[in-house]
């Protein structure tokens, strides 16, 4: 009877002293962390500002246009462009299509074909109606005009 008391006063001194020896530290924190500066990037004083690429004033009015040659039409069908202008034909879709750029006045042709992914170009130096035809698709109304005022 004795011992049994013992017993289970050592058992109960036991499980209150032991095992709680971690449990009362805070969980360490390290001040260096606390303290380490962010870096960032800060032009220097001496550092020249920074200068305006130089671009090309832009126009108002474009020197050149783009004339999409596609399937069976041209794209935009009529333009109209101030004199000097240069009007570029640019053939677009698959290379089986065979297309060129030919004036009804014969002042300007292209190549015939003209070869497929090229373009053809013709600067425009004087004012008046310019009706073209691609020879290949005249029947299926593949044709355009050029005002040059
Ligand atoms: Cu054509």
């Amino acid at each position: 009877m004795r011992r049994r008391l013992i017993a289970a006063l050592l058992a109960s001194v036991a499980a209150s002293c032991g095992g709680s020896t971690t449990a009362a530290s805070p969980t360490p924190t390290n001040p260096d962390l606390l303290l380490v500066p962010v870096l960032t990037r800060v032009p220097l004083p001496s550092a020249p500002p920074p200068t305006a690429t130089p671009s090309p004033t832009p126009t108002t009015q474009s020197a050149v246009q783009t004339i999409t040659v596609n399937v069976t039409f041209f794209d935009p069908k009529e333009v109209t462009i101030a004199v000097g202008t240069k009007v570029v034909w640019v053939t677009v879709g698959s290379g089986e299509q065979t297309h060129d750029v030919v004036a009804v006045d014969g002042s300007f042709r292209s190549a015939s074909p003209i070869t497929p992914g090229a373009m053809f170009s013709y600067a425009f130096e004087k004012p008046g109606e310019y009706p073209y035809v691609c020879s290949f698709h005249i029947r299926e109304g593949m044709t355009g005009k050029i005002i040059v005022k």
